[in-house]
């Protein structure tokens, strides 16, 4: 909970000032309280149509009122978010292959490094494969990272075709006997027909290695861009349909809100791993509680601390 707590501080901090207002009147709330409110969740990037409905909740517990306006508010946002159901690094298949994808400096090969520093810790034998070959600097990072962590990358020259580092990638998870396999890939905006067209080709390129492949699909998303990630997440859908979501750098944004709706308007594409920092171990299951708790409480769980 600290840890989630922490990082969210900046999205916290919009939304003190106007809670703050509403513990000190108690279970009465007045309406330039709520209209505050109202401004810091909008702020924070929570969408319009929850804001005015969580206006409204507060306002008719108001005529109810046996619970305080903070807990009104906690229980409303607790509905729209969703727990993840099992561990999403538990595959039926082995290899498994994980395609991490996203637009420019999103976090994906910092994220394709934690995946896989998660997974050893478990005990998996696991492999990166560096298809970003857009960039020498893009497989240099991925390689360090390797040596950091003791995992095997696979990698291809600059330049060189990315849909064949990862066909051979699958190759050699295939023969090493690698239970996952993390395939990171060149950032790329979603407006650019060509380069989602490269995208589709190397899915292409690993099917022809496994037809059920990739058995995963991940977009990684930068949090601080708040609701204009939503945009390129669709996009990235329609071109590869997604089967999950990263936020990264939870922790550099004021704008955690976006996740109520990233949440409702990717219905089927869950929000799977949240970015807390940049270190290995930052990268951890999303978990709504602490995520509310993180946005809403004045101060962390003792328990936890
Ligand atoms: N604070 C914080 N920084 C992060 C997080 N995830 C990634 N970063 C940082 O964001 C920067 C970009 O991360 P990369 O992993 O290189 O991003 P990328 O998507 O691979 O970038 P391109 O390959 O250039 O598209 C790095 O400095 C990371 O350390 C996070 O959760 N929190
Ligand atoms: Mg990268």
């Amino acid at each position: 909970m600290v840890q989630w707590f922490k990082a969210l501080s900046k999205t916290r901090s919009v939304l003190s000032s106007a809670l703050q207002g509403m513990v000190s009147d108690g279970t009465v709330v007045d309406e330039r309280t709520l209209e505050q409110l109202e401004m810091a969740l909008l702020r924070a990037d929570l969408p319009p149509r929850l804001v005015a409905e969580l206006v409204m909740d507060l306002e008719e517990n108001q005529v109810q009122g046996n619970r305080t306006p903070v807990q009104v508010l906690k229980e409303s946002l607790a509905k729209e978010l969703l727990f993840p159901k099992d561990d999403p690094l538990i595959f039926p298949v082995s290899p498994a292959c994980i395609l991490l994808l996203g637009v420019n400096g999103a976090g994906k090969t910092t994220t394709c490094a934690k995946l896989a520093w998660r997974a050893k810790q478990a005990g998996r034998k696991v492999m990166l494969g560096a298809a970003d070959t857009f960039r020498a600097a893009g497989t240099e990072q991925l390689r360090l990272w390797g040596e950091r962590l003791d995992v095997p990358v696979v990698s291809g020259r600059q330049g060189s075709d990315a849909s064949a580092v990862a066909f051979d990638a699958m190759d050699a998870a295939h023969a090493r006997g690698t239970e996952l396999l993390f395939i990171d890939t060149a950032g790329r905006m979603h407006t650019k027909d060509h380069l989602m067209d490269e995208l589709q080709k190397m899915v292409r390129a690993i099917k022809k290695r496994d037809d059920q492949a990739p058995h995963a699909t991940w977009m990684v998303l930068d949090a601080s861009l708040g609701q204009n990630s939503l945009n390129q997440a669709r996009i990235f859908h329609q071109a590869v349909p997604l089967s999950g979501l990263i936020l990264t750098k939870l922790d550099g944004s004021s704008k955690a809100g976006f996740l109520f709706n990233i949440q409702k308007e990717m219905p089927g594409v869950p929000v799977l791993f949240s970015g807390l920092g940049e270190a290995k171990e930052d990268l951890v299951p999303f978990d709504p509680d602490s995520f509310l708790d993180g946005l809403l409480q004045a101060s962390p769980d003792e328990d936890d601390a």
